[in-house]
C-alpha cells in the first residue's frame, strides 16, 4: 500500500494527502519530521516533505506525486482529460506555488515559528505578492472551483497555500495581500467536503502534538 511520509501541518503534505483522499486510493501514513535526519534525506534529498513510498520506491515533490498518482490511479481523475484543459489545470498550480506560495514562505518564520525576517525580505515578498496575486486573479475562476465548474487537482494546491500565503502575510506585512480573491468563501466551500474536514482535523492534532514537544 502507498504511504505518505510527512507531517500534517505541511501544506504539501496535505495537497497530496487530500488528493489521495479525492481519488480514494487507500494509503496509509506515517509521521515524519523535516529534520534533515539521514533517514529522511534517504528518501527526499533536501529534506523536506512530503513523500510517497511506492512498491517501486520512493517520490519526492509533491507535484510529482500528484502526477504518478493521477497516472498511475486513473479512476476518479483530478485532471481533465484534454490536454489544453488540463495544462491550464497545471498552470494554475505552478502561478500558485512558484509566484504565491514560495514568495509568501518567506514570512512563514515571522508568521508561525517565533523568527523574525528582515524589512528587506518583508519589502520584497510586498512586492512580489502585489505583482503575483493580481496576475494569478487573471487566471484563477473561482466558480466554484478554482480552475471552473469541476474539482480538480489544482483545488488540491489552493486549499492549503492560499489560505496560508493570506495568514502569513496579514501577520507579517499588516496587509492580507490575497484579499482581492475570494479564497474566505472558497475555503468555507471545500470545508463542506468530508475530504476536506479530515485533512483539517488532522492538521489541528498535528499543531497540538507539535506544540506539546516544544514546550
Ligand atoms: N516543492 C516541495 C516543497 C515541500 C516543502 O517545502 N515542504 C516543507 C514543509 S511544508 C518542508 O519540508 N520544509 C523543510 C525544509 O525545507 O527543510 C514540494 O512540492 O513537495
Amino acid at each position: 500500500m502507498l504511504k505518505l511520509c510527512g507531517f500534517a501541518l505541511s501544506n504539501y503534505y496535505n495537497k497530496v494527502k487530500l488528493a489521495l483522499l479525492e481519488k480514494n486510493v487507500a494509503f496509509e501514513e506515517e509521521l515524519v519530521w523535516a529534520d534533515r535526519s539521514p533517514a529522511l534525506l534517504e528518501h527526499s534529498p533536501l529534506g523536506k516533505v512530503p513523500y510517497l513510498v511506492t512498491d517501486q520506491g520512493s517520490i519526492c515533490e509533491s507535484q510529482v506525486i500528484l502526477d504518478y498518482i493521477e497516472a498511475a490511479y486513473p479512476e476518479k481523475p483530478l485532471l481533465p482529460a484534454d490536454p489544453f484543459a488540463a495544462a491550464k489545470v497545471r498552470e494554475l498550480i505552478t502561478f500558485m506555488e512558484l509566484h504565491i506560495e514560495l514568495v509568501a514562505r518567506d514570512l512563514y518564520t515571522e508568521a508561525f515559528f517565533g523568527g523574525k525576517v528582515s524589512d528587506e525580505v518583508k519589502e520584497r515578498s510586498r512586492k512580489l505578492l502585489n505583482r503575483n496575486v493580481k496576475a494569478f486573479a487573471q487566471l484563477a475562476k473561482f466558480n466554484p472551483y478554482i480552475g471552473g465548474d469541476t474539482f480538480t487537482m489544482a483545488d488540491c494546491a489552493a486549499l492549503v497555500h492560499l489560505p496560508l500565503a493570506a495568514m502569513a502575510s496579514k501577520i507579517v506585512l499588516g496587509n492580507d495581500m490575497l484579499d482581492g480573491l475570494p479564497v474566505r468563501e472558497y475555503t468555507k466551500m471545500l470545508g463542506e467536503r468530508a475530504t476536506v474536514q479530515k485533512v483539517n482535523a488532522d492538521r489541528k492534532a498535528n499543531q497540538e502534538l507539535m506544540m506539546s514537544l516544544r514546550k
